[in-house]
């Protein structure tokens, strides 16, 4: 006996049937119903279950509501599920696993009477933008076909199903089908009707499709244009003079460019008798001369990121003021370009690019990355079988997306390896739309794309492909921003800024996406007990999950800048990286000192820095801010900063003090400190205290575990060291001998304590030096206290307001600043090493009644304060595991092992590497009381 699943179509290579061809993303002026809203839903197990739902009379009274756009996963019907490479399912293509929740929706809606066109047909398309993963279609009970390709839309035509009045919607859609093989990103698998679905009136002479051709001579600065649509219409662009130029027929005109830069659209239409499509025109052409990619005849230097569609409540069924929301966003921290990673997005986030000014890298919903497991064997990339599906992925997001000025390259897709059917969607596009390059980054030997493409090359294979490559070439993805980091970032964007042939690049990752919890905070994967699962790798984003910019994006914003400023000993040159400066402000200020205006001409140029007090250390900052408000950001944003310190600061006063240490029956006093007798601190400007320890380790961060620089850490024993208290030597100072080392290891490290009366101060000079060899990295070279919990209110001078490591931290300026201790934590999804101040020249932290202890460097440290110690960051795995503890952990370290991006990537540069060295540094102690 044979078995029949019944769903064979699941099981097929056709990615639709029944559907309409594709067309543009069109605004007409024909009606529309949009049938978003509140739909009945029943979910099933399996896919092979009875379709009685789709007649139109089925009782679905006892179904539950569910509203659409949404994925059912996400309102407690089944739940999410995260792997990045792993497909969830036996690979046994083009087979969709038996369990296959399967989710059948149905909604009921009114025909208005005035639907029906004078001749009594009721020419309607019914039109969905995003399904995961297949769906079948019936109205009123007759079956309309059914689909693939989640992030593209589908049509099918229904005038001859329609009537007047009542009328059923079934859809029943399978999180699992064939086309699920071709759909393996790095993303949560949420299945659903996750886009709008909408009837579209199509009158009796329809203009159903228009394709819009509008270049830019930058030679004579004028605009050509033509428009061929799938009906004889006639165009207007009123602002041009253009009035009922016929399709298919071009016309030349003086135009303004469109760039990401200034984003200048021009309002078409193009009508028939009985339908007008409006469109958003943008003049500009990309072109590629002597292996530079160029647009309007300017090298295009993309600064861009990686965009999955995310929202923490929603997944992939976005608002459209989030969509909004990311588009201001990367515009206010000068991100350019975006690549949509890795399938089309909603239409209208391209609408915003065109209209707020992005370079658009549009990528095909494809990648079938888990073939790598299998040696790729039977990758659909090379099987015939498949190359249907793939011109279809290709054509229906081409079709859809080609009349945006946004679009400069077309991408294939990502990690699908290389094959037949991979060529053939470059062969039909170059053939489709020739005015735009063909991107692929698995195309290594670029037998069929246009640009070369790698992900996380280093910076040396980034530098040498740049030198050598014939043709453009750009990093689709780099600078991994998994926790903390991205390290490195500012050494890539010098080399695109280098090479003319380097487009530029693309941030690795736009957004976490931590699906929001109720005990977690955020989930990631595992926490919807997945039996397989990458864990947090899909928490790599320059966004936490509600939105908030990490320090990573801030570092971005800077490295991005579109403005380079260079100081000489009494002048400062400005000079525009892209576009010109007019638009801009240049506003200085010296502190301590003034503020002023600098007048620099839209060229750039050099202009002489103002006058300033030689009292201490003395900052300049000038930055750049938007002199008038922009439809992304009001007038005063900052785009760009530099500093440059204009006199050094005089050395802390270190005067001796007159009064000796005092031995005492307990152990020693010297000045506000009193030490045990084992030279143990136990009191500190009066108050308890505890330390010094010697601390070699931090809690890793993602690139440290993932990289497994941990793994070194934890043989060497950093995470467990102890330290023996050897001797106290008491005289005019008290010097405590000891020696930190770990259990089962013979390493040690020779550490002097050395505490100093000072007038009104307490010097500490600690003197470290490693009794053997230690080739590996340390994690930190600190030495680490414990204090009141109280001393919770943190002032500094150094770099802030946010974070810095050795390679991170572009964002940090010189100044003073003031935080509580929960402010200094950076809130990653899944705790680690965070929130350290760079190059604090000295910290005072206080009560709220500002009474407690001020510590000066007399060489700048790094300083970081928490409510928990290294192994309790280390151990949690979500920020709710995080508990405060009765003191504080204060940490002033005088090195730091760089971030790096070894999580995906390379590591840390070697010059942002730390290893253990004979070190020694003195920090003062004194009890303060602010004002
Ligand atoms: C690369 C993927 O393209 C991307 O989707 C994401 O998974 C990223 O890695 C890591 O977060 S592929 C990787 C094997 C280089």
């Amino acid at each position: 006996m044979t078995h029949d699943p019944g769903v064979t179509y699941l099981a097929d290579y056709a990615p639709s049937a029944g559907c309409c061809a594709p067309r543009a993303a069109l605004d007409s002026d024909a009606a529309r119903i949009d049938l978003a809203g509140t739909w009945r839903f029943h979910l099933s197990p399996r896919a092979d279950v009875p379709d009685d739902f789709a007649a139109p009379d089925f009782d679905d009274s006892g179904w539950v509501v569910l509203p659409v756009p949404s994925h059912w996963p996400l309102y407690g019907h089944g739940a999410p599920a995260y792997t990045n490479v792993a497909y969830p399912f036996p690979v046994d293509p083009p087979r969709p696993p038996e369990e296959n929740p399967t989710g059948d929706h149905r909604r009921e809606f009114d025909l208005p009477g005035d639907w029906v066109g004078a001749d009594g047909a009721i020419g309607t398309v019914l039109r969905f933008e995003g399904v995961e993963s297949c769906a079948r279609v019936w109205l009123n009970g007759t079956e309309l076909g059914f689909f693939t390709g989640s992030r593209l839309p589908a049509e099918f035509d229904v005038g001859h199903l329609l009537r007047a009045g009542r009328n059923v919607l079934a859809v029943r859609v399978h999180q699992w089908s064939a086309g699920s093989y071709l759909e393996d990103q790095d993303m949560w698998w949420l299945p659903g009707i996750f886009r709008d679905v909408t009837l579209l009136r199509r009158p009796a002479e329809p203009l159903d499709d228009v394709f819009v051709h509008a270049s830019y001579d930058h030679t004579t600065g004028r605009g050509s244009l033509r428009v061929d649509s799938s009906a004889p219409a006639l165009v207007s662009v009123p602002e041009l003079g253009i009035d009922g130029l016929a399709t298919g027929s071009s016309v030349t005109a003086a135009v303004e460019p469109w760039s990401a830069e200034s984003p200048r659209l021009y309002d078409v239409t193009a009508s028939t008798a009985v339908e007008t499509v409006s469109l958003r025109v943008g003049f500009r052409t990309v072109s590629i001369v002597d292996g530079v990619l160029l647009a309007n005849g300017t090298p295009l230097a993309l600064r861009g990121v990686n965009r999955h569609e995310f929202h923490p409540d929603f997944g992939r069924a976005l608002p459209y003021e989030t969509m909004r929301a990311d588009v201001l966003l990367m515009k206010q921290h000068n991100v350019n370009a975006v690549r949509t990673s890795h399938y089309p997005p909603h239409p209208r986030f391209l609408d915003l690019c065109d209209e707020l000014g992005l370079w658009v890298v549009d990528e095909c919903d494809l990648e079938t990355h888990g073939f790598l497991f299998a040696g790729w064997r039977n990758n659909p990339s090379d099987a015939p079988s498949w190359c249907g599906s793939y011109l279809d992925r290709m054509r229906r997001m081409v079709e859809r997306d080609k009349n945006h000025p946004s679009i400069v390259l077309w991408s294939l897709g990502n990690e699908s390896h290389t094959g037949a059917n991979l060529a053939a969607m470059a062969s039909w596009v170059r053939e489709r739309d020739p005015s735009r390059p063909v991107h692929y980054e698995g195309d290594h030997d670029c037998a069929y794309v246009d640009v070369r493409s790698e992900m996380y090359a280093s910076h040396r294979e980034t530098a040498a492909i740049s030198e050598h490559t014939e043709i453009p070439f750009l990093l689709c993805e780099y600078a991994h921003a998994m926790g903390n980091g991205p390290g490195g970032l500012a050494e890539y964007v010098a080399l695109f800024d280098r090479y003319p042939r380097c487009a530029g690049g693309f941030v690795w990752e736009w957004i976490d996406h931590g699906l929001r919890h109720p005990e977690l905070e955020y989930a990631y994967g595992g926490d919807f007990d997945e039996p397989l699962h990458d864990g947090n790798f899909v928490i790599d984003g320059l966004l936490f999950p509600d939105r908030t910019p990490s320090p990573g994006l801030l570092d971005v914003k800077k490295a991005y800048e579109p403005v380079r400023f260079t100081f000489g000993p009494d002048s400062v040159t400005i000079t525009p990286v892209r576009g010109d400066l007019s638009g801009l402000r240049f506003e200085w200020t010296v502190e301590p000192g003034g503020t002023g205006v600098l007048d620099v001409p839209a060229a750039g140029g050099t202009v002489p820095l103002p006058g300033f007090r030689r009292d201490g250390e003395v900052w300049l900052t000038v930055r750049a801010v938007l002199a008038a408000d922009t439809a992304w950001a009001p007038a005063g944003h900052e785009m760009a900063w530099a500093q440059h310190r204009l006199h050094e600061r005089s050395p802390p006063a270190v005067e001796p003090s007159t009064v000796s240490p005092l031995r005492m029956e307990g152990g020693y006093v010297v000045g506000s400190v009193a030490l045990d007798r084992t030279g143990r601190l136990v009191e500190l400007a009066g108050r308890p205290a505890g330390g010094p320890r010697l601390r070699l380790w931090r809690a890793p961060t993602d690139n440290d575990r993932i990289g497994r620089l941990y793994e070194t850490w934890l043989a060497m024993g950093l995470h467990r060291l102890t330290e023996r208290f050897d001797a106290v030597e008491a005289g005019d100072e008290v010097v405590v001998h000891t020696r930190a080392a770990a259990a089962a290891t013979d390493r040690g490290v020779r550490v002097g304590y050395r505490w100093t009366p000072r007038a009104g101060a307490v010097a500490l000079t600690v003197d470290v030096t490693p009794e053997a060899e230690w080739p590996e990295p340390i994690a930190t070279l600190a030495v680490a206290f414990t204090l009141p919990a109280t001393l919770d209110h943190v002032r500094w001078f150094g770099r802030g307001p946010g974070e810095s490591y050795p390679d991170t931290g572009l964002a940090a300026r010189f100044g003073r600043f003031h935080a509580t201790v929960d402010e200094l934590q950076t809130p990653y999804v899944r705790p680690q090493e965070n929130g350290r101040r760079a190059d604090v020249r000295w910290v005072t932290l206080t009560d709220a009644a500002g009474d407690g202890v001020r510590i000066t460097g007399t060489t700048p440290f790094g300083l970081t304060v928490r409510r928990w110690p290294d192994s309790a960051l280390a151990a949690a795995t979500h920020r709710n595991e995080l508990v405060a503890e009765e003191h504080l952990e204060l940490s002033i370290d005088v090195g730091q092992h760089g971030i790096g991006t070894a999580s995906c990537g390379p590591g840390t540069l070697p010059e942002y590497e730390l290893f253990l060295e004979k070190t020694a540094f003195t920090v003062l102690f004194e009890p303060v009381k602010l004002g």
